[in-house]
């Protein structure tokens, strides 16, 4: 029987089989992702055949070969790497400008890692209620500057509704993962685009102001019509896993356009002579903070080091 894997909680996996019944499934056998040594063999958004049993639970027997997905390192220290999610169409990135911060950093290295995966990027602004007038400013410049890049940018509130409607004409037919630091409001966010569906909410920290990791395990939900919305655990970092150094430079899309006019081909865009990035940064074409994020994540391919921070 063939069925789509809507919710992994551990050793558990949700499947949904093609005929619309959910059946609790467990793994049989040994699935490797060529040479990546996963945590989780099997991902939501995978489609797999299982195999029924008389307790009405079943075992996942073989899984069908992905269109996509998005991997990230399991944790700082660790060579095993975690599957966020198989077969997507795109991924929202929700950020707050504040409560709690998302830095240009984490966006840039989101942006660059879903490049590699080939998942088309949106950005979504959330807490728009909550921001003061600078905060406002703030957002505005990096819609700005995002835009200009070539990522679609959404401002909503999933508190008040505002902007909401909008991206829930996104959704449409799609399979969507959400991604973002915990406490930026993803649940709240799919309760507020999918009434009738129960996400897990949790406040967040007063103290730290950093959300609480409410939800723990990725989950999907059925978009009316056609679709699905992935719901996914905060994010803290995400390391460039798989990424070659002389790559980072074509996952920035408005470097790697400028970088054909550099002066060597395998300019690393820091100190070459005839580097046409560096040119652009200077005059205000390629925007610092970009630059800030290529050279960070460079740096982090020279220590050879994960950094959790990001
Ligand atoms: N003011 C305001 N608060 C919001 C908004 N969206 C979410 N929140 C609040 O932010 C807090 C965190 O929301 P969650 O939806 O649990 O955040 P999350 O991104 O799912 O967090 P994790 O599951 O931990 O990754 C809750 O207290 C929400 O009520 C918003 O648009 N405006
Ligand atoms: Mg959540
Ligand atoms: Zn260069």
């Amino acid at each position: 029987m063939r069925g789509l894997v809507i919710k992994n909680t551990g050793s558990w996996y949700l499947v949904r089989t093609d005929e619309g019944q959910e059946v609790e499934c467990k793994i049989k056998g040994n699935f490797r992702l060529k040479g990546i040594r996963s945590t989780n063999p099997v991902a939501v958004g995978d489609y797999v055949q299982i195999v029924l049993n008389t307790e009405g639970t079943a075992f996942i027997t073989e899984i069908e070969d992905r269109k996509n997905y998005i991997i990230r390192r399991a944790s700082n220290l660790s060579k095993q790497s975690h599957i966020i999610a198989a077969n997507l169409d795109q991924s929202l990135l929700v950020v707050t400008v504040n409560y709690p911060e998302t830095t240009t950093v984490f966006i840039d290295r989101f942006l660059a890692s879903a490049e590699a995966y080939r998942v088309p990027v949106k950005l979504v602004f959330n807490k728009t209620d909550r921001y003061s007038d600078e905060e406002t400013s703030y957002l505005e410049a990096l819609c700005h500057l995002y835009e200009t890049i070539g990522y679609a940018c959404f401002k909503v509130s999933a508190r008040t509704g505002e902007g909401v409607d909008v991206l829930r004409e996104e959704l449409k037919g799609r399979v969507t993962l959400f991604s973002g630091h915990s406490g930026v409001g993803k649940s709240t966010l799919i309760n507020a685009l999918l009434p009738g569906v129960a996400a897990r909410t949790g406040e967040i920290s007063s103290v730290h102001n950093k959300g609480m990791h409410t939800t723990t395990f990725s989950e999907m939900f059925p978009v009316p019509g056609e679709g699905y919305l992935i719901d996914t655990p905060g994010i803290k970092g995400f390391g460039t896993f798989d990424m070659e150094q002389e790559e980072i430079g074509h996952y920035f899309p408005e470097i790697f356009r400028t970088s054909a006019d550099c002066r060597y081909g395998n300019c690393t865009h820091r100190h070459e002579p005839g580097c046409a990035v560096r040119q652009a940064v200077e005059q205000h074409l390629i925007s610092e903070s970009r630059y800030a994020s290529y050279l960070n994540m460079l740096e982090d391919k020279q220590e050879g080091k994960y950094r959790s921070g990001y």
